[in-house]
C-alpha cells in the first residue's frame, strides 16, 4: 500500500563531497597522496583525468552553494585539505591563502543557510608525510595531524556545528596496504595495515580530546563506511568468517569511536598471529575516554562472505583473508559499472545495530548514492539528464531508513553522494553521482531530474512510496 514516508522534523538533508574531489589544485603548495598518484601514474585514471581541476569548486563555490540551496539542501559536507591549509606540517603553520579559501566556503554556506559539516581527512594525506615518515604507519604523523586539526579549530572552531575527524578511515589500510587499489598501492601488507588502523583510531581520539579541551560549542564525530558482512550460510565456518569480517572492516573503527575499545575477538586473533599493533596504556586510556558525539555512516553496499577455503595462501605474509573470503551472491542486484551490490535493506540493519548495540547514539547517513558510466545517455535534447535510476535508488534506501527511524533509531539526517558530479579516486569522472551535472569542458552546471526530485523530497520532508511493492 502506498503511504507517505515521512522524516523527523529538522532532518538534515543535503549531500557530501570532499576537498580533494572537487576543489582543483589551485594555489595548493603541497601534493596529497591522490595528487601524487595521478602525477606519477595518470594511466591509472579513467580517461587520464586527474584532480588538478576536478569540479573547479575553488572558483565555482558561490554558484554551487546557490544551486544546492535551489534543490533544497539545508546542509552540506566537505573537507579541509591538510595539503592546502598547512604551509609547514611540522609546526602547523597555516597558509594564509588556504585559510582564506575555507573561510569563504564557510561564509558562502552561511549566506545560503546551509549547515556545513567539516571533515578533516578524506584520503588526502600530504604526500611528503608518506615519503618522510611512512604516512599513517607513523605516530609522528598522528601528532602532525593533531597540529593540523588545532589550526582548523583555532580558525573556524566556533563557526562550525558539526566536525568529523576522518572519512572512511578503513579504506586507508584496506585500499592502500592490503589490496592496492589506492596509493601507495601496496598489496599484502597485513601487519602494517593493522598498525595503520590503530594509528588512525589514535589520531581521531587525540583530535577529539583536543577539541573538547578547547571548549568549542559544536560536536565532533567520525564518518565510517559500514559494509554489513552477511554470511553465505549458517554453518559455523561461514558465521565465523562473517564475524571476523565485521570486526575487522566495520567494528575496528566503530567500537573505538563509540565505546573507546577495540573488538576483543579481533585483538585476540591479531595477538595470537603476532600482528597486533604497537600501543601504550596511555594511548589506550585516551582512546577510551575520547569517544564521538555522533556518527556518520557511509553506506553503499554490503559484503557477502564465506569461510576461506585456502587459508594457507594468506599466512606468509600475514593477510586477514585467511579468515574469510568475499563472494558475489548469485542473483544479487549489481551496479555493474562500480561492481557494487545494491542491497537497500542493509541501511535498516545498520540503523538497528546502532540502536541496539551502540547506545542509540545520534547518527546520520553521511553518504549513500549511485553513479553509472555514460550518464549522458539519459540526456534530453537540451542536455537535461533524466536520471530516474538514481531517484529509484534513493527512494528505496530512504524507505528502509525511515522504517528504522520509526522503530526508534536515532538518525538525524541523510546526505547523498553527491551534490555536483565530482572526481573519484581512479574512476575519475566515469560514474557520475551528482544531483547537478558538471560539463568538464566548460565547467557548466545543470540540475538533473534527481535534483528536482530532491527539492520535492526536502520540501515535503518525505515522499509517497510502497516499500513492499517498490512502486510509487
Ligand atoms: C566513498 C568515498 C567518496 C566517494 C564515494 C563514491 O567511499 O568516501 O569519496 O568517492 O565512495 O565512490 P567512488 O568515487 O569510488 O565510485
Amino acid at each position: 500500500m502506498e503511504k507517505f514516508v515521512e522524516f523527523p522534523e529538522n532532518f538534515l538533508w543535503g549531500a557530501a563531497s570532499s576537498g580533494p574531489q572537487t576543489e582543483g589544485n589551485y594555489g595548493k603548495a603541497h601534493e596529497n597522496v591522490m595528487d601524487r598518484w595521478f602525477h606519477t601514474k595518470p594511466e591509472d585514471f579513467f580517461d587520464q583525468v586527474g584532480p588538478d581541476i576536478a569540479s573547479d569548486f575553488y572558483h565555482t563555490y558561490p554558484e554551487d552553494f546557490a544551486l544546492m540551496k535551489k534543490i533544497g539542501f539545508n546542509s552540506f559536507r566537505t573537507s579541509i585539505q591538510w595539503s592546502r591549509l598547512i604551509k609547514d606540517f611540522e609546526t602547523g603553520e597555516v597558509d594564509p591563502d588556504g585559510a582564506k579559501f575555507y573561510q569563504s566556503i564557510i561564509d558562502e554556506a552561511k549566506k545560503n543557510n546551509i549547515t556545513l559539516i567539516l571533515n578533516l581527512h578524506h584520503f588526502d594525506l600530504p604526500a611528503e608525510l608518506l615519503d618522510e615518515y611512512g604516512g599513517w604507519e607513523s605516530k609522528h604523523v598522528v601528532d602532525l595531524f593533531v597540529k593540523f586539526a588545532k589550526a582548523c579549530f583555532e580558525l573556524y572552531g566556533n563557526q562550525i556545528e558539526y566536525w568529523t575527524t576522518f572519512n572512511e578511515p578503513m579504506v586507508i589500510p584496506e585500499a592502500g596496504y592490503l589490496y592496492g587499489f589506492h596509493y601507495p598501492n601496496y598489496k599484502g601488507k597485513g601487519k602494517e595495515a593493522m598498525q595503520v588502523i590503530y594509528n588512525i583510531n589514535l589520531a581521531s581520539a587525540k583530535v577529539i580530546s583536543l577539541y573538547r579541551s578547547m571548549n568549542l560549542k559544536g560536536k565532533i564525530g567520525i564518518i565510517l563506511n559500514l559494509t554489513p558482512a552477511y554470511p553465505r550460510s549458517n554453518s559455523q565456518e561461514d558465521l565465523d568468517a562473517s564475524e571476523f569480517t565485521e570486526n575487522l572492516f566495520n567494528r575496528s573503527f566503530l567500537e573505538p569511536a563509540i565505546k573507546g575499545e577495540f573488538p576483543k575477538k579481533l585483538v585476540e586473533v591479531l595477538d595470537k598471529d603476532g600482528v597486533l599493533w604497537e600501543s601504550s596504556q596511555a594511548e589506550l586510556d585516551l582512546i577510551k575516554k575520547s569517544t564521538v558525539d555522533y556518527l556518520g555512516v557511509n553506506y553503499y553496499h554490503p559484503k557477502r562472505v564465506k569461510a576461506q577455503d585456502h587459508p594457507e595462501q594468506f599466512k606468509e605474509p600475514w593477510m586477514p583473508d585467511q579468515y574469510f573470503e568475499e563472494y558475489e551472491m548469485p542473483n544479487c542486484r549489481m551496479n555493474k559499472y562500480r561492481g557494487w551490490e545494491i542491497y537497500p535493506k542493509a541501511i535498516y540493519d545498520i540503523a538497528m545495530d546502532i540502536k541496539n548495540n551502540y547506545g542509540n547514539i545520534p547518527w546520520y547517513i553521511s553518504e549513500n548514492g549511485m553513479g553509472v558510466e555514460g550518464e549522458q545517455r539519459f540526456a534530453q535534447v537540451d542536455g537535461f539528464i533524466e536520471d530516474d535510476y538514481r531517484i529509484d535508488f534513493y527512494k528505496e534506501h530512504l524507505a528502509w531508513l525511515q522504517k528504522a527511524i520509526k522503530e526508534g533509531s536515532n538518525c538525524f539526517g541523510y546526505h547523498a553522494w553527491t551534490a555536483f558530479d565530482c572526481w573519484s579516486w581512479n574512476n575519475a569522472y566515469k560514474n557520475r553521482y551528482g544531483f547537478i551535472a558538471v560539463d568538464l569542458k566548460t565547467q557548466q552546471r545543470k540540475i538533473k531530474k534527481s535534483g528536482y526530485w530532491y527539492l520535492d523530497l526536502t520540501k515535503n520532508n518525505g515522499f509517497v512510496y510502497d516499500l513492499e511493492q517498490k512502486v510509487e
